[in-house]
């Protein structure tokens, strides 16, 4: 039986909504018609700010489902560090990044996204996980005021990232000035390591990394600006530098330490996601390991197993999961140290649980040496 005429058989039947979608010739294959698309279940999904996730689930309980999603672009002035240094945000949602979407292979997204009246530029987005003009680019250019909605099929499972793409220097510009984020397309029957076998999260966290751009005065003091425009001229002559006054994790130095910092427990699977828009990266759990990374992002190819540190290509997001083995205040970071340190690339994760001095233990405590 060929191929087509299987499927339409197994349509027939029922069975293929129960099929993974890679024994369906890969989502996006013609497996839906329109009509078959417009009476899909439709889910709407609230999304958080990151670091946090939107609830999901990690196998898919069905066949393809419509993911509602409302992204806003919001125009925000923005504190970034600790001594107070302003930038003028362009952001989806207020957040730098912007929330992540989370759905499953062969799922369609369904996004609405508005600009309001107020704002100053246009703005769309150019999801890397769909398929199609500019990634949506160019069916979804609004001005303040408007609104519109596109619907994307999923058909790559894995980590990718959107962004806004409005064009020329404003390209560069508004992703530098944060308006990115993230989508997870997992596979539906879930995250699998190299020999096939299931991998389960326990608590999933979006790290988005953000290089920022913000221009400095005669003595070297970063300048304020009243608006958007008023600093726009300045901003693009420091992108063209190439080299960032900012590296931050969700978008402001601190923004992922102290009070802030992520939490998880001994013995839980923590899935990292990790996006960088614009610039590379290379994300390192000090005192841990990447137990599974995806660093390209792509849930199609098997994890790596066991690494220390993984590379984010500039514009795309990677994966990985660790579970945690010993207690304590862990640093992820980005391991140029410069970056993370001196830039402000660094997160923290607070670890609760119990010590185990089988995998480390101080043998004997700093001490005069003996003569
Ligand atoms: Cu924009």
């Amino acid at each position: 039986m060929s191929k087509v005429s299987r499927r339409r058989v197994l349509k027939a039947t029922g069975a293929i909504a129960a099929m993974p979608a890679a024994s369906q010739g890969g989502a996006g294959s013609a497996d839906l018609s329109s009509d078959d698309i417009g009476g899909l279940p439709r889910i709407k999904q609230d999304l958080v700010e990151p670091p946090l996730v939107p609830k999901h689930e990690q196998i898919s309980p069905g066949g393809p489902v419509i993911v509602e999603v409302e992204l806003v672009a919001r125009e925000v002035k923005k504190v970034v560090d600790g001594a107070g240094t302003e930038v003028h945000a362009l952001t989806f949602n207020g957040s730098i990044p912007g929330p992540l979407i989370v759905c499953h292979e062969g799922d369609f997204v369904e996004l609405t996204l508005r600009n309001p009246r107020g704002n100053a530029f246009m703005h769309n987005i150019d999801f890397h996980a769909s398929t199609g003009g500019l990634g949506g680019g160019a069916l979804t250019q609004v001005n303040p005021g408007e609104q519109v909605v596109l619907r994307w099929r999923a058909t790559k499972p894995g980590t990718f990232i959107y962004h806004c793409a409005p064009g020329g220097s404003m390209i560069p510009y508004h992703v530098v000035s944060g308006m990115n984020g993230a989508v997870m397309v997992l596979p539906r029957e879930g995250l699998s390591d190299r020999d096939g076998s299931p991998i389960r999260y326990d608590r999933a966290y979006y790290v988005g990394e953000q290089d920022l751009y913000v221009p400095r005065d005669a003595e070297g003091n970063f300048k304020r600006y009243t608006s958007h425009a008023d600093g726009i001229a300045d901003t693009l002559g420091a992108m063209r530098g190439l080299i960032p006054s900012h590296v931050v994790f969700n978008g402001g130095a601190g923004s992922l330490t102290g009070d802030q910092a992520l939490r998880a427990k001994v013995g839980e699977a923590v899935l990292f996601i990790h996006s960088q828009a614009n610039r590379d990266s290379r994300p390192h759990l000090i005192g841990g390991h990447g137990d599974y990374v995806w660093e390209q992002g792509s849930f199609s190819d098997p994890p790596a197993h066991g690494l220390e540190t993984w590379f984010i290509r500039g514009g795309s997001a990677g994966a990985a999961i660790y579970t945690f083995r010993q207690p304590g205040v862990y640093n992820y970071l980005n391991h140029n140290l410069i970056e993370a340190v001196e830039l402000g690339a660094l997160a923290q994760v607070v670890v609760e649980g119990e010590w185990d001095e089988t995998l480390m233990k101080q043998v004997q405590p700093p001490g005069p040496i003996p003569a």
